[in-house]
């Protein structure tokens, strides 16, 4: 018998995170993330996590009466009917909004997408146990790797002490990055000393530099230190687009032996589209451009793919669902692109989430984001992922998502976020200790005032 779907719970949770500093400020002391468990009439429990904030707990909750009572063989048409439902929610919404029907249509993606994300995973967990085979045997063409890839995601780090927010810290004594994740890291040394403690315990072999804090060539001179220190690694920075063409094209002309592509390093600029001026960052330089910035839809990916300006699309899940993810990688595959997945702080649902989708995702990958390692220690599973040579291994033979989840654990981070207040993400707030009056301002890196 195909078992139905009893529950469907969507649960808000917080977590721990250090001051990472970006072109948007600060991060707070705390992240959030929407759970979402569903149990089936085998007694199978199947869970799923997504972004968080209060708009996306809703959304999901309006899910709840077109999932539950299904049997979980109809999956993909219990998400079409999600879609569906919430494309009308967002539509007013997002249609009020000037820029026509392209950003209308737009915007109805990302809304939607992420909470069909939080549907869709749970329920292809269901269904990879009731099948006995890994979710990565239910996407694209199936499984076709064992062992995903991951880098070490740097940041520079704040220094918490200047502020009254409740970071964590001492909160790991085992070894260096335990010990060092949590201080503040605001010059090329700590960086490297970043990398190195976390290459130790986690054995990445590739690192990217989250910029757009400092002036460009200060973190140019961070990454060129990674560089000597690590001389095998692929590297990467990703200033979210601070920079302007030109400089960008001045600052990384010439370093192809130190970075292995370019992340966002220029956005649209007077009569040009951030499509336009990636490609003629990535001509100017011929350096590979990545992006979680303009090429985050079908339609943005049809005009990257004509003007050349995106080599590796960064497909990130919780924004491309699962399947559609793992279509982004079969359409890089087939037409010489090299993908790979973006992230923001998450736990380890949405890890393993990340891994099973690399798991489908044929061809040359690049290594995939992840922020865990500022969250190491915090999973809401009974055992805690292991990495080994920078990589999970996706076990052919572990159904599911391979996620046990540990109530306990999730009910606690459920407490922190009620207990805490948790809401939207304002990373301007920790900023404002370093710098009054700190806003944001999406052409000068964070501590440029
Ligand atoms: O965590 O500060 C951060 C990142 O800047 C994140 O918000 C971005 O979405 O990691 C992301 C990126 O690659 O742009
Ligand atoms: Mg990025």
């Amino acid at each position: 018998m195909v078992p139905v779907v009893k529950t469907m719970r969507v649960v808000p949770v917080a977590g721990y995170d250090s001051m990472l500093l970006n072109l948007a400020g600060a991060h707070e002391p705390f992240f959030t993330r929407n759970v979402v468990v569903m149990t089936d009439s085998n007694g199978n429990e199947g869970v799923g996590e997504v972004p968080g904030g209060e708009v996306i707990t809703q959304r999901l909750e309006s899910c709840i009466p077109l999932v539950e009572g299904r049997p979980i063989a109809e999956y993909k048409q219990i998400v079409q009917d999600c879609t569906r439902m919430l494309q009308g929610q967002v539509a007013g919404v997002a249609g009020a909004g000037a820029g026509g029907a392209e950003t209308a249509h737009a915007q109805i993606f990302k809304k939607v997408t992420n909470v069909v994300t939080g549907v869709e995973t749970p329920l292809l967990d269901l269904l990879g146990q009731h099948l006995n085979v890994p979710v990565a045997a239910l996407l694209g063409e199936g499984q076709v790797r064992t062992e995903v890839r991951f880098l070490a995601y740097l940041f520079y780090v704040g220094d918490r002490t200047l502020t009254d927010m409740p970071y964590i810290h001492d909160d790991d004594n085992s070894d260096e990055w335990g010990r060092i994740r949590r201080e503040p890291a605001m010059d090329t040394d700590a960086v490297v000393r970043q990398a190195k403690a976390a290459a130790a315990r986690f054995g990445f072999k590739d690192f990217k530099l989250k910029g757009g804090v400092f002036a460009p060539e200060k973190e140019i001179e961070t990454v060129k230190a990674l560089k000597k220190e690590f001389p095998d690694a692929r590297i990467t920075i990703d200033p979210n687009a601070a920079w302007s063409l030109d400089e960008s094209v001045r600052l990384c002309r010439g370093l192809e032996g130190t970075l292995t592509y370019v992340e966002d390093p220029c956005g649209a600029e007077g009569r040009f589209s951030a499509r336009e001026t990636m490609a003629e960052f990535h001509r100017q330089t011929g350096l590979p451009t990545a992006t979680n910035m303009c090429d985050t839809d079908w339609r943005e990916m049809k005009a990257a793919i004509r003007l050349d300006s995106v080599t590796i699309p960064l497909a990130d899940p919780h924004f491309w669902t699962m399947q559609g993810c793992v279509r982004v990688a079969q359409l890089c595959h087939d037409i010489d692109l090299t993908w790979g997945v973006h992230s923001n702080n998450h736990f380890d649902i949405s890890l393993a989430m990340v891994a099973q989708a690399a798991a489908a995702a044929p061809g040359n990958l690049n290594a995939c984001d992840t922020h865990y390692m500022w969250q190491d220690g915090q999973h809401l599973g009974k055992t805690a992922p292991q990495f080994h040579d920078g990589c999970l291994t996706v076990d052919p033979n572990v159904p599911g998502l391979g996620i046990q989840l540990d109530h306990d654990k999730l009910e606690a981070a459920h407490q922190l976020y009620v207990e805490n207040n948790c809401g939207t993400r304002d990373d301007a707030r920790g900023m404002q200790y370093y710098i009054p009056n700190w806003q944001y301002d999406p052409h000068r890196p964070a501590m440029v005032r």
